[in-house]
């Protein structure tokens, strides 16, 4: 461990991690099972186009959250993009800020306006900024699920039924959670997970729309297959949004392998919240033990008692090895083509411009460990302990121009 502020690899000591460790290393359960069914895959001839594999794969998703269907897509921003047709949104949706880009791009990409809201103290939308929001162009919501947490989604639901809204949710990072002891899959018109390869569940690149209503099933089902309808007829417009069978079985790979997941995130965040709980000024988001988690994330805010910024311990972090990520930094309404379309947004969203600022995903996942917890809070402690003399290094540097000034 470092012993003065002059060991930090910022300022030029050794790294603490030559190999460095990442938030979303990939899980891959039974490899030798995995290369099996490729193999399998492989022999069969048939790749894509709805086979075997993804039905298997649609039908286990489908069974795990309780829903009637699962339609499986080539990755979470397709599927949400057809939720979206399927559902017939128009004209204004409401979505918040404080997410990954793609839940806005989803909208924007078929000339939808994306209107953000700002977020509560769960990083979910605010139901109370919701109604002041609503227009006559005003067609839906779509809330998201953020980091597994789930979103108030009685109140959301009561609003959309008084304005008559469709609401859908983004629940990319939810496979496998609860809500009041129902899996989230199972909320609104459909919801939407990714299964891109940093996800708690993994099919390298993939998605699904899930739903109990089968009209919408079908129509999602048409749409990722250029909706086609029959052999050579096509009853409606479509695009290319289908899974294919190799990524079908690395999905019911991890599925096989969903509780060990748990059990091992679950351990993570055991052990950082063992090791943080005593650091001034770090604050460990909490998952609520009575409802089911994958505990995928492992999140925590920088509160000025820390004495050093979100971003220069970003910068700290990296430094040695600690690939830390700032999500969802620095919103939505601050990237393009948001931010020339809105460009006083940031006023109305001052929880998502706070949690911009201040959030930091620590590495986790199968293939870390409580040694490299350890290590990583031990340095976080030391830190924090050093903070004095560590802005003024950082301000020294800052000053002789090796390095950005905004980081302070
Ligand atoms: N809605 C929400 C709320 C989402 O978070 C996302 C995706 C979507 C919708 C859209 O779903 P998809 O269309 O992606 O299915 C990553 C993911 O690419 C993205 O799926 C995810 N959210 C987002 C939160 O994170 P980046 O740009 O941060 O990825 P990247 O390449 O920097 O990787 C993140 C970390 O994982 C790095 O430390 C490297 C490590 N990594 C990554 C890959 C791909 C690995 O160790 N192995 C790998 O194979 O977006």
């Amino acid at each position: 461990m470092k012993s003065s502020p002059d060991d930090l690899a910022i300022f030029g000591g050794k790294p603490l991690f030559l190999q460095v460790l990442h938030v979303g290393r990939p899980n891959v359960g039974d490899q030798v099972k995995l290369m099996k069914r490729m193999s399998d895959v492989l022999k069969s001839r048939w790749f894509t186009n709805n086979g075997s594999q993804v039905q298997e794969f649609e039908r286990r998703v489908a069974e795990t959250v309780g829903v009637r269907h699962c339609v499986a897509m080539c990755n979470g921003t397709t599927a949400l993009e057809i939720a979206i047709r399927a559902a017939g949104l128009t004209g204004e949706v409401i979505v918040p800020s404080f997410t990954f880009v793609a839940t806005a791009h989803a909208l924007q990409w078929q000339g939808i306006m994306p209107v953000f809201c700002d977020i509560d103290e769960t990083f979910c939308l605010d139901p109370n900024r919701i109604e002041e929001l609503i227009t006559p162009r005003t067609t839906g919501i779509i809330g998201v699920h953020l980091w597994g947490h789930t979103c108030n989604v009685e109140a959301l639901a009561a609003i959309c039924g008084r304005f008559n809204l469709v609401l859908l949710f983004d629940a990319a990072h939810a496979f496998g959670c609860s809500r009041n002891g129902v899996m989230v899959g199972r909320f609104g018109r459909a919801e939407v997970f990714s299964f891109h390869a940093t996800k708690f569940l993994n099919t390298f690149e993939g998605g699904a729309v899930v739903t109990d209503d089968s009209a919408f099933a079908n129509c999602c089902r048409a749409m990722r297959n250029f909706g086609f309808s029959g052999e050579d007829q096509v009853s409606a417009l479509g695009i290319n949004g289908k899974m294919n069978e190799f990524e079908a079985v690395m999905g019911l790979t991890s599925l096989e392998h969903m509780e060990e997941i748990v059990v091992a995130n679950r351990n993570n965040y055991l052990a950082y919240r063992k090791e943080l709980r005593d650091i001034p000024g770090l604050i460990l988001m909490d998952y609520e033990e009575n409802e089911r988690n994958n505990f995928q994330y492992i999140v925590i805010e920088i509160a000025e008692k820390a004495g050093v910024s979100r971003d220069l311990l970003h910068a700290l972090l990296q430094a040695e090895g600690i690939l830390a990520r700032r999500y969802f930094h620095p919103g939505c309404h601050r990237m393009e083509p948001y931010r020339s379309l809105y460009p006083r947004a940031a006023h109305f969203l001052p929880q998502t411009e706070r949690a911009c600022a201040r959030m930091l995903c620590l590495p986790t996942g199968t293939g870390v460990g409580a040694e490299q917890i350890r290590t990583i809070c031990a340095l976080l402690s030391f830190v924090v302990r050093n903070d004095v003399d560590i802005r003024a290094r950082w301000k020294g540097l800052s000053v002789s121009g090796s390095s950005s000034g905004s980081m302070e």
